[in-house]
């Protein structure tokens, strides 16, 4: 390890969901870590356990500053809080850390010496290069995964991300004078990624690595979950195509299970026209949800009531299922176009005027009421069983 680069001011930004059995071993090890810097130990905390209270207990006999964050809403999850703790870091120089002890706080001095050196506005504890260890990670499963999404992302951020080999690890520092704050719209765990993407599109941040073994979990359970994936998979897709990139990667994605649930069905001896049937419902549903939970979220708040939105997104993918294969025949006929130009043509007209009539009509902002009595409505049947399939989809998985 090099020698420490004493003098630069550092704060040591933690976020917690219920990591009350972290936060003293936390503090220890880092501040004896960094003995040789001025450091500050910074919480943005969304706990629903007591985790606040401990910080407060850990903070009065701890060798350094030690401040806590509680937030009331828990806007863009661990990304929002992260943010956050970089508007409110007393330095500049900020390094993020898990607070469950999977990120080592014994690396830290390694990554301020790797930033003395001068040359770099992020230094990322990687996972994946020479020495490093994703050993935590757990499964099979989780690593392939974890894996997989890493092969994808810098494939569609090549320049960006080239010479990052774990720009989805969660253990980083950050010179915050480099970044636009502003300019973030984080969305869940990835946030170095959507720093590296978003805060460096003035000018590219250049980045270095350290090695890290990334630890087993000291105490508690992991937040990662299903809607963490797809939560991820969102943020990608709007990263790189905006809005609209994630509608039609959702979009496509009902296009696949339909045939599959077609496929299914009919493999399963039912008629053909039935499949077709329950496909294509299941398809509108899901697409709906999707769109609901992904594309649309902020703007469901202002938007007409969950059935108007519903009744209208249906019919009208209904509407267009139905009059694109006629449109297409006649096109066809009349403009003298091959059948594949055809359907082509009519698929990406088909997929703009779905995007502009849900962007527009569906999820289009009412006036509201002046005077109205602001009352949070009583849960739907059909809200129930969003929530029903969110509260699922939130379990801690293998992800
Ligand atoms: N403030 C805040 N921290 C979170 C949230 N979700 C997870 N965390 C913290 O982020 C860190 C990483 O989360 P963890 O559940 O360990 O994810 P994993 O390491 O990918 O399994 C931990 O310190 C969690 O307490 C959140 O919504 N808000
Ligand atoms: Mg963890």
């Amino acid at each position: 390890m090099s020698a420490p680069v004493t003098g630069i001011p550092v704060t040591v930004i933690v976020p917690t969901f219920n990591e009350r059995d972290n936060v003293a071993e936390l503090v220890a090890r880092t501040a004896a870590a960094l003995a040789a810097y001025d450091v500050e130990i910074l919480f943005v905390d969304d706990s629903s356990d007591d985790t606040m209270a401990e910080i407060a207990r850990v903070a009065a006999s701890a060798a350094v500053p030690v401040r806590g964050i509680h937030r009331e809403h828990n806007t863009g999850g661990l990304g929002g809080a992260v943010v956050l703790g970089l508007a409110e870091a007393a330095h500049d120089v900020c390094v993020v850390m898990d607070g469950d002890l999977q990120h080592p706080p014994e690396l830290l001095p390694a990554m301020l010496a790797r930033f003395g050196e001068g040359d770099a506005d992020v230094v990322a504890a990687s996972r994946y290069i020479g020495g490093g260890d994703s050993a935590g990670l757990g499964t099979a499963m989780r690593y392939g995964v974890s894996r997989a999404a890493t092969v994808i992302t810098k494939a569609m951020f090549l320049r960006r991300l080239w010479r990052s080999s774990d720009p989805m690890t969660g253990f980083f520092l950050v010179d915050r004078t480099r970044l636009d704050l502003a300019r973030l719209r984080p969305q869940g765990f990835k946030i170095l990624l959507e720093i590296l993407v978003r805060a460096g599109e003035r000018h590219d941040l250049r980045i270095a690595e350290v090695p890290m073994e990334f630890g087993e979990r000291r105490h508690g359970t992991s937040k990662a979950s299903l809607r963490q994936g797809a939560t991820f998979l969102a943020h990608l897709a709007r990263l790189r195509f905006g809005k609209m990139g994630l509608f039609a990667m959702i979009g496509g994605l009902g296009a696949i299970a339909n045939i599959g649930i077609m496929w299914a069905l009919t493999q399963l001896g039912m008629d053909y026209v039935p499949a077709a049937i329950i496909g294509a419902a299941v398809t509108i549903v899901g697409n709906f949800v999707l769109q609901e939970l992904f594309v649309f979220r902020a703007e469901r708040a202002d938007a007409s009531r969950l059935w108007v939105r519903f009744a209208a997104s249906a019919s009208f993918n209904s509407a267009e299922a139905a009059l694109r294969i006629p449109v297409m025949a006649l096109m066809v006929e009349t403009w003298h176009i091959s059948a594949v130009v055809a359907t082509a043509i009519s698929l990406v007209v088909a997929f703009l005027a779905r995007f502009l009539f849900h962007a527009l009509v569906v999820y289009a902002p009412r006036r509201r009421q002046p005077d109205a009595v602001e009352e949070p409505p009583a849960d739907t049947a059909a809200l129930r069983v969003l929530k029903a399939i969110d509260a699922e989809a939130m379990r801690p998985g293998e992800l």
